[in-house]
């Protein structure tokens, strides 16, 4: 028998991990969308040039996700959007040790067999980049089935110290930043760190993860180890994981205050000079709540308009479609969507006549917050988490 055929002896891990992929091919089955028949084309969108690629060359340091090729809730692996700010750090998981330090009773190390021994669970989790947006037809957005360990049950075993307040993760990358001081600038080479308050981090959602898709991460996607923080921008999940540390004071390190903040107007008129205008400087934490038309395809008889809803786990109440400023219409919401996940949705577009058409989306939730217009986010004066409205243009022939 060729040995391809012959049954193998399945280890424990690997039946798990085919427990997984079924898993994940059922959650594709339950995906709204009709499978695509073979005469189903994609309309391109003309606002994009027409060979448009967002994804970069093999190997380059950041790759967008092509959001038009969108067929289901997890991203594959080698289509993840991938983001970062120095070098990706190539570690030996047979030598890699997590270390958890500063106000713990019991500081400790664990190396990868440690955290794999420890009860895992799995979680569907869809991020963006804070800088995502339509200027580069939000590709810096996925989603994927992530496993590893809660990181409370990881805290509470090691005992936090009753006076600390914050948790900083640090990665394995490092490189130079700039820390400004009055007129000085030092750079200093520094490693990758981002911080949430202890109260965050002692919630069920943040996840310790070792594997994407039940496979190990990527080195992209952080191997062996990064946080998962379920309905945060992308920033606040550090990959390449080295060190959790926790302490009392806030940490205040570059990519936390300084690079990631956002500053917006509110209150008065709405002009920037008005004196009762107040400049609110915020930290980039949560998902602001964001509807993208990803793709238009043409089926039988109609056409079908499939899109991503990203934010931060409040459940949502509907999507809508307009198109060419006319009515919102109600679109379908997936049944595979989860809390967490990007929440996949489709609308049917009948009688679509021959010519150029312009479709956009807004998502509201349960709170009544809606997504707002690229006028509306207009006092917000820095570019990260630009939620607005993203407006597609189509041809139909
Ligand atoms: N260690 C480390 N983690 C990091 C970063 C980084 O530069 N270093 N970049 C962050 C940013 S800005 C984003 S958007 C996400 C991207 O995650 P991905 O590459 O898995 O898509 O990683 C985050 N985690
Ligand atoms: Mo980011």
């Amino acid at each position: 028998m060729p040995e391809q055929i012959m049954p193998p002896q399945i280890s424990r891990r690997e039946t798990l991990r085919r427990g997984l992929s079924a898993a994940s091919m059922l959650a594709l089955a339950d995906w709204a969308i009709p499978a695509l028949a073979q005469s189903d084309a994609d309309v391109p969108f003309t606002d994009l040039p027409a060979n448009y690629n967002p994804g970069g060359a093999p190997g380059a340091a950041t790759r967008q996700l092509d959001i038009r090729k969108i067929d289901g809730m997890l991203t594959p692996r080698d289509q993840f959007f991938t983001t970062q700010h120095f070098m990706k750090p190539e570690i030996d998981p047979a030598t890699y040790k997590l270390k958890f330090t500063g106000m713990l009773n019991k500081p400790a190390e664990f190396s990868l067999a440690d955290l794999k021994a420890m009860k895992s669970i799995d979680f569907i989790n869809g991020f963006e980049c804070s800088g995502n947006s339509g200027r580069a037809i939000q590709g810096l957005s996925s989603c994927g089935k992530f496993t590893g360990v809660r990181l409370s049950t990881l805290l509470k075993q090691l005992g936090v110290n009753s006076r600390a307040r914050e948790v900083v993760f640090f990665g394995y990358d490092r490189g130079s930043a700039d820390v400004a001081f009055r007129q000085q600038t030092y750079k200093l080479d520094q490693q990758f760190g981002r911080s949430i308050a202890l109260e965050h981090a002692l919630k069920p959602e943040p996840l310790i993860a070792y594997a994407m898709n039940g496979e190990p991460l990527t080195l992209n996607q952080g191997f062996p180890v990064r946080l998962i923080m379920p309905g945060w921008y992308g920033v606040a999940n550090v990959k390449w994981l080295s060190e959790v540390h926790l302490q009392e004071d806030r940490y205040l390190g570059n990519y936390q205050a300084r690079w990631y903040r956002t500053i917006r107007g509110v209150g008065g008129t709405g002009k920037d000079d008005d004196p009762q205008t107040q400049w609110v400087e915020t930290e980039v934490t949560h998902m602001q709540l964001k509807s993208v038309i990803a793709r238009v395809k043409k089926t039988a008889g109609a056409h079908q308009v499939v899109g991503f809803v990203l934010n931060d786990g409040t459940p949502l109440k509907s999507v809508e479609v307009q198109i060419d400023n006319g009515p919102w219409q109600k679109a379908t919401l997936d049944s595979a969507n989860s809390q967490y996940s990007w929440k996949l949705f489709t609308y049917k577009w009948e009688g679509a006549l021959p010519g150029d058409h312009t479709l956009v989306s807004r998502a509201i939730d349960i709170n009544g917050t809606v997504q707002p217009t690229t006028a509306e986010l207009s006092r917000k004066k820095t570019f990260l988490e630009d939620n607005a409205q993203f407006p597609r243009k189509v041809k139909i022939s």
